[in-house]
């Protein structure tokens, strides 16, 4: 199993510099590599990485994505005079030239080139790339925007053509639409692009009509291009996780990409003199994480932008120490996006319900794409702003032992616990091996004394999390949850697949929150702490439940900020999820409560899902779904109804302005 993040780094790409006055690209500067570089050693983040050496891109490497005359002429650049060099430079748009920017390009290009390799050779499991010159404005015979040559759109070509990947996720989080990217695969059906950019409808660089929601890609590429305009500065992490959780993600599941490439570029961060927006440093922990459970793993992570030192050595910080496995910070104060990014959200979502199934139930109302503006935005933009101020994101706590578990006697498993006999497959051995022994009570009873004290080791934080079989998990969950509040926990997220009442009281203090999945009605109670979600049993099953979790499960836990998450897998559990989707919701909801997760199964529940189970705890790697299909659209409607219920309370959950006449105001005829 691939385990390890790389880092790859030279100091030579810091040795090149803007050699005259330039207003536009004096932000560029060599000290954006080395705070990142410094601060991820300050915290002993790249001592855990894999270090892997940069190289030189080749001809063949850089031609993938560019055009032999450019790739000859920026070959010249080296031997140019300074004068030389200024008027070379004046052909393209926001970039400068100097004498080592060649060089430095090459290596960019190659840094990137040896991260996709040792993720996809399975060396790694996934990582990042410090790079300068950045790429993603770069287009087949132009440079632009600080960029030489297209560092992921080369890395794209060539994971495609030297390891065989069919299908590559683009996540351009950079605040500037990546153009050259949209332009190098906007026809081509086994590239998603994503990107979201300040936009402000056209007035913002690059000033492209091609940057709008409505630009889905062409020919066989339609619906590949995914453009998430933002027509307002200030967008912070509300935003930010909308944006995941109702565009980018949905898409990315139904997809399935087999490599994730992040244009990691932190100017989408607070503080930014490019981008000015409000998301803290770290949001990325979470946009990291989310995209994780995503291609088993392999994802890259490339820099792009990021011009404030502070906040994108902080940003970047964040990245990798959640690539490393370490848990995200307790996301706080996530009360819902504001209206123009939900107008956004819905303009591109209503452009490509056409393209993706997870779209098609919205509300076909396309709004008016363009450059219109409204006097008052432009008024609003020219405000004086306050300067960013934002608190150094604090350490990331990490207990010594991640995972425990309660495991009772029995016919099968606590043989497999004591290792001795193997009647446990591989896999799931392997997995409890490395768990705290002390958390494995071998051939006891799993009296619920052992599961309160894994509940203490969790909340104590000498435990990450952990599993526990028993043999009634609605009585167990009625306990557990006693038991956690009353350890000082502050709120608790209870995850229920399975069917029956879930025997958890749900008061008004808001201090324990019911989302139960199932596939027969239940019990609703009119409450905003339970969320129940009834998904038929159909052959369709997988693409329900993962749009259930990411249209309704993330948003609302993410609301709610638990300080630990409760996922019971009750009995009939496995008529509403598969192994895989099982797998799946253990992954993402370790975002939440800083990965204290405390999973309850069924102790006949098979080998297949504990083995699963503990791999997902321990992090190892989570398996993909496989390309989605169709919705059913009753169960859509389920899921709608649930949004449309809660959405005043948990604004996460709306994917519409409320200004507009579209689907957040009324059901959405089905
Ligand atoms: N204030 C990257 O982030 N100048 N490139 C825009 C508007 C160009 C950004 C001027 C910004 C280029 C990789
Ligand atoms: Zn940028």
């Amino acid at each position: 199993m691939a385990s390890g993040t790389a880092l790859v780094y030279d100091e030579e790409m810091t040795r090149y510099k803007l050699l005259w006055v330039d207003p536009t690209c004096k932000i560029e500067v060599p000290e954006r590599l080395t705070v990142s570089y410094a601060a991820l050693q300050q915290h002993g983040l790249a001592q855990r990485c894999v270090p892997l050496p940069v190289r030189e891109a080749t001809d063949q490497d850089i031609l993938l994505a560019h055009s032999e005359e450019y790739l000859e002429a920026v070959k010249t650049t080296p031997h140019l005079s300074l004068e030389e060099l200024m008027t070379f430079t004046q052909q393209y748009g926001d970039v400068y030239f100097h004498p080592n920017i060649y060089h430095c390009a090459k290596l960019a290009v190659g840094a990137t080139l040896q991260l996709v390799d040792s993720v996809m050779t399975a060396q790694v499991r996934n990582g990042v790339a410090l790079v300068r010159p950045p790429g993603h404005h770069s287009q087949r015979s132009e440079a632009n925007g600080f960029c030489i040559f297209n560092n992921v759109a080369i890395a794209t070509l060539y994971a495609q053509k030297r390891h065989n990947v069919k299908r590559v996720l683009i996540v351009d989080w950079d605040i500037h639409h990546g153009q050259g990217l949209q332009y190098c695969f906007e026809e081509d059906p086994s590239v998603l692009y994503f990107s979201w950019h300040r936009y402000q409808h056209q007035r913002f660089w690059p000033n492209l009509r091609d940057s709008d929601f409505d630009c889905v890609g062409k020919a066989r590429g339609a619906g590949f291009n995914v453009n998430l305009p933002w027509n307002k500065v200030g967008m912070d992490n509300s935003d930010y996780l909308s944006a995941f959780f109702h565009v980018l993600l949905p898409v990315a599941y139904e997809f399935c990409p087999e490599l994730v490439l992040v244009s990691a570029g932190f100017d989408s961060a607070i503080g930014d003199p490019e981008g000015h927006m409000r998301a803290t440093p770290d949001v990325f922990a979470h946009l990291t994480h989310l995209l994780m459970p995503l291609a088993g793993g392999k994802l890259c992570a490339i820099l792009e932008g990021g011009y404030n030192l502070t906040s994108l050595a902080q940003s970047v910080c964040q990245t990798v120490q959640t690539l490393l496995g370490d848990p995200a910070p307790r996301p706080g104060g996530l009360t819902g996006p504001c209206e123009s990014a939900l107008e956004s959200v819905q303009c591109v979502r209503a452009a490509h319900r056409q393209y993706w199934a997870c779209f098609k139930h919205t509300v076909g109302l396309i709004v008016e794409p363009s450059t219109k503006l409204c006097k008052q935005e432009e008024e609003e933009d020219q405000g004086a702003e306050e300067e960013a101020q934002w608190q150094e994101p604090p350490p990331r706590p990490n207990p010594p032992i991640r995972t425990a578990a309660v495991v009772p006697p029995g016919a099968r498993l606590p043989d497999s616990c004591s290792r001795e006999t193997g009647s446990l497959s591989q896999g799931a051995e392997e997995a409890l091996r490395n768990m705290d022994p002390a958390g494995l009570v071998e051939g006891l009873l799993p009296s619920l004394g052992n599961v309160f004290t894994l509940v203490d080791k969790i909340v104590t934080k000498k435990v990450r999390n952990g599993l526990a079989l028993v043999p009634d998990v609605p009585s167990a969950v009625s306990c557990v949850v006693q038991k956690v509040l009353a350890s000082g926990t502050d709120r608790v997220l209870l995850v229920f697949l399975g069917e029956g009442e879930v025997p958890v009281e749900v008061s008004d203090d808001g201090r324990v929150l019911v989302l139960q999945i199932c596939t027969r009605e239940v019990e609703k109670r009119k409450s905003q702490y339970h969320v129940p979600v009834c998904l038929e049993k159909t052959g369709r099953i997988a693409s329900a439940f993962i749009h259930a979790v990411l249209s309704l499960v993330l948003p609302v836990g993410y609301g709610f900020n638990p300080g630990l998450v409760l996922l019971a897998l009750g009995g009939g559990g496995g008529g509403v999820v598969g192994v895989e989707q099982w797998a799946q919701l253990t992954a993402l909801l370790q975002g939440l409560a800083q990965g204290q997760t405390l999973a309850l199964l069924q102790q006949e529940s098979g080998e297949e899902i504990l083995t699963a189970t503990v791999s997902s705890l321990l992090g190892g790697l989570t398996p993909s779904l496989g390309p989605l299909g169709a919705l059913d659209p009753l169960e859509v409607q389920e899921v709608e109804t649930q949004r449309h219920r809660l959405q005043d309370k948990w604004g996460l959950l709306r994917t519409a302005a409320r200004s507009s006449s579209a689907e957040g105001q009324r059901q959405p005829p089905i």
